[in-house]
């Protein structure tokens, strides 16, 4: 981890947050400090703000959470906090204060707070896919689930796409998009995560590729050739997956979510392939734009 930071302290703005009735009804200020942990030797030699975080931008999340939809607790705050700092690119790390100067104590205080540290593992690629029910809204809630799911930071989600579907039964046309995140968790631990969401969306393990509910695949975990790539010829979880190469219905909403993705096809260096490389070997007349996400 890099020993770099970025300080931004005493963001403040009125929140409805608390447990108590006129905390809900009243407000009051709330007060934020954040550090986030990413190399700026990039920036520092470029003069380039591509090369590290926007502050202000940082600054705003901050309000909105703070301004936004409130919660019992400034742990849960800090939390939601924690994680959409985490989504930004190049982030690491990130310790997030909430402070509740005017909170509700009884007695003469001068402050309280919490503070939470929190860091992003390798980043993973997950597909979606859902051809049977309502499948935009199971898509949406599948999202919903991933961005709740502990140890696991949404960073990208691609737009939704239509598709032929490929290979096994006669079945209906596919929704399929894909989602980029950051995780903590092993990959054993999240591909028992994405079958825990599938299930509690009417999932079952029927005929192989044929139709289904919801289908969350584990495309790729870690970037590839670096220290967090998990490769795995396992039966039950085979990385990075063994088809994603020649799935239009996989890279064409992964180039979406993440243009400068990489996918490894071979076990050397030189099979680490930019994916728009892979994309246009493949016939994508099966692909069409889908609905619109809906709202989460
Ligand atoms: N998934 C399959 C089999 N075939 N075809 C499309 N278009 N989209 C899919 O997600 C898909 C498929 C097995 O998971
Ligand atoms: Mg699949
Ligand atoms: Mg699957």
């Amino acid at each position: 981890m890099s020993d770099d930071e970025i300080v931004l302290t005493g963001v403040s703005a009125r929140g409805f947050h608390g447990v108590l009735d006129a905390e809900r009804r009243d407000g009051q200020t709330f007060v934020v400090d954040v550090h986030l942990t990413l190399d700026l030797s990039r920036a520092g030699r470029t003069d380039d703000l591509s090369a590290t975080v926007n502050y202000a931008e940082v600054a705003s999340a901050v309000v909105n959470r703070v301004t936004g939809p409130p919660f019992d607790l400034i742990e849960r705050l800090a939390e939601v906090i924690a994680d959409d700092v985490l989504a930004f690119p190049l982030v690491e790390a990130v310790e997030v204060v909430v402070h509740k100067p005017e909170a509700p104590v009884g007695h003469p205080f001068t402050d309280v707070a919490v503070r939470v540290r929190r860091r992003n593992g390798p980043r993973t690629v997950i597909a979606l896919g859902s051809n049977l029910g309502d499948r935009g809204r199971t898509l949406t809630l599948a999202v919903d689930a991933l961005r709740s799911l502990p140890g696991f930071t949404v960073t990208s989600v691609s737009p939704i796409v239509e598709t032929d579907p490929v290979g096994g039964p006669e079945q209906p046309p596919y929704l399929n998009a894909v989602v980029v995140g950051r995780t903590t968790l092993g990959p054993e631990a999240l591909l028992a995560e994405l079958h825990r969401i599938e299930a509690a969306h009417g999932r079952t393990r029927e005929v192989r590729w044929g139709a289904r509910t919801l289908d969350l695949d584990l495309i790729q975990f870690g970037e590839p050739g670096s220290g967090h790539e998990v490769v795995s010829t396992d039966d039950a979880l085979t990385l990075p997956h063994p088809r994603a190469a020649e799935r239009a219905f996989v890279l064409v909403p992964w180039a979406e979510a993440e243009p400068e993705g990489r996918l490894r096809v071979g076990a050397g260096d030189s099979d680490i392939r930019p994916i728009g490389e892979l994309l246009a070997r493949l016939d994508r007349s099966g692909i069409r734009p889908g609905p619109e996400w809906e709202q989460w």
